[in-house]
């Protein structure tokens, strides 16, 4: 059986994005596979958090992912930070990948760069050794992960096989899983740049949003002057992004889907109500669980012990091939 293992950061509100392009396949591939599945508070400090917003963002994120399908019973479901493993192997991950790889990555360059960033800190620019330790800490296989984190599972690659080179064989070399549709949902407002949760507003589809509030925000999701439905991401951003949205929350195909719409008010319509049906029960369950959060530090403390085990065994792989005593 594959070994699966993705984060997520409480850093903001969970969106549509994050949904489509990775936490649904998630919950597929906890039936399929040995899974394991992190809320990443470490990377969630790269940017400047309130301490008592970031606990309550860590639990509620957990709580969300659970009310989402995912279940303590089938995967792995823990926090990052309680596994002291994570930052003890991405010291080891730093000093294998070199400032010149670090410097490429997009991710870094976009928030480093945003307005109104002041404090661009270390860790913003190291953070893919620690992602890389998360990833090769559980001998991954597969990495289910929107396309924006395609650039990261790649350096991951290059550093499991850098270590592998030097110090023989120690990590897995994993592979990401990108979902056919909605592996880059776009802001409704803004369709050139993706959804994210440092963006709030009008483009933002939000888990927990008022269904009415999302109805809305698609009723006003920007298009274009023409008006023909066609699924072309270059010349149709917003169209293609309501289809590519359509086809993530239904399961068809973006292109196929097209031929459906003559117009782009039904298209809008029915995107709305299939992402309403999807997010409906899920914020049902979410209140179920908000009420009780002693519960859920109970299952993510299991969940941690269950994970420690695991990573206890590579960490000390990886230091013995590299050198350091035991
Ligand atoms: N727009 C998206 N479309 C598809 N997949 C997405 N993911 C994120 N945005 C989209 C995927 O969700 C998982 C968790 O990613 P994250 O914790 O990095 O979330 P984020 O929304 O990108 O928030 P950040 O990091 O705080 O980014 P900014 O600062 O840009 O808002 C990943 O698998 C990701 O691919």
């Amino acid at each position: 059986m594959a070994r699966v293992f993705s984060g997520i950061q409480p850093s903001g509100d969970l969106h549509l994005g994050n949904l489509l392009g990775a936490n649904l396949n998630w919950v597929k591939m906890q039936h399929e596979h040995d899974s394991i599945y992190c809320v990443v508070d470490l990377h969630a400090l790269t940017l400047l958090k309130d301490p008592e917003a970031l606990r309550a963002s860590t639990i509620q994120l957990a709580q969300l992912l659970i009310a989402i399908g995912l279940d303590p019973e089938q995967c792995i479901l823990f926090v990052q930070s309680q596994v002291p493993q994570h930052p003890q192997l991405a010291w080891l991950m730093e000093c294998t990948v070199s400032y010149g790889e670090l410097s490429r990555m997009t991710a870094f360059k976009d928030k480093s760069n945003r307005d109104g960033t002041k404090f661009v800190s270390a860790g913003l620019f190291t953070y893919p050794a620690l992602q890389a330790a998360d990833i090769l800490l559980y001998d991954t296989d597969l990495v289910p992960v929107g396309d924006d984190q395609r650039q990261h599972v790649e350096i991951t690659r290059d550093i499991a096989e850098r270590y592998n080179s030097r110090y023989g064989d120690t990590f897995v070399v994993p592979q990401h899983v990108i979902p056919e549709a909605g592996a880059r949902v776009m802001d409704l407002q803004h369709p050139e740049r993706k959804m994210s949760k440092s963006e709030e507003g009008a483009g933002t589809v939000n888990v927990l949003d008022d269904l009415k509030a999302i109805e809305k925000k698609f009723k006003r999701a920007v298009t274009d002057s023409e008006s023909e439905v066609r699924f072309d991401i270059e010349a149709k951003p917003g169209v293609s992004n309501l289809l590519s949205i359509l086809a993530g929350a239904t399961g068809g195909d973006p292109a196929t889907l097209a031929d459906q719409y003559e117009q782009y008010g039904p298209l809008k319509a029915d995107t709305a109500a299939a992402v309403i049906a999807l997010l409906e029960p899920i914020q049902q369950r979410y209140k179920e669980l908000a009420a009780d959060p002693a519960e859920t530090e109970r299952l993510l403390r299991l969940g941690a012990d269950k994970a420690e085990a695991i990573a206890e065994g590579v960490l000390a792989r990886a230091k013995q091939n590299i050198g350091l005593l035991s």
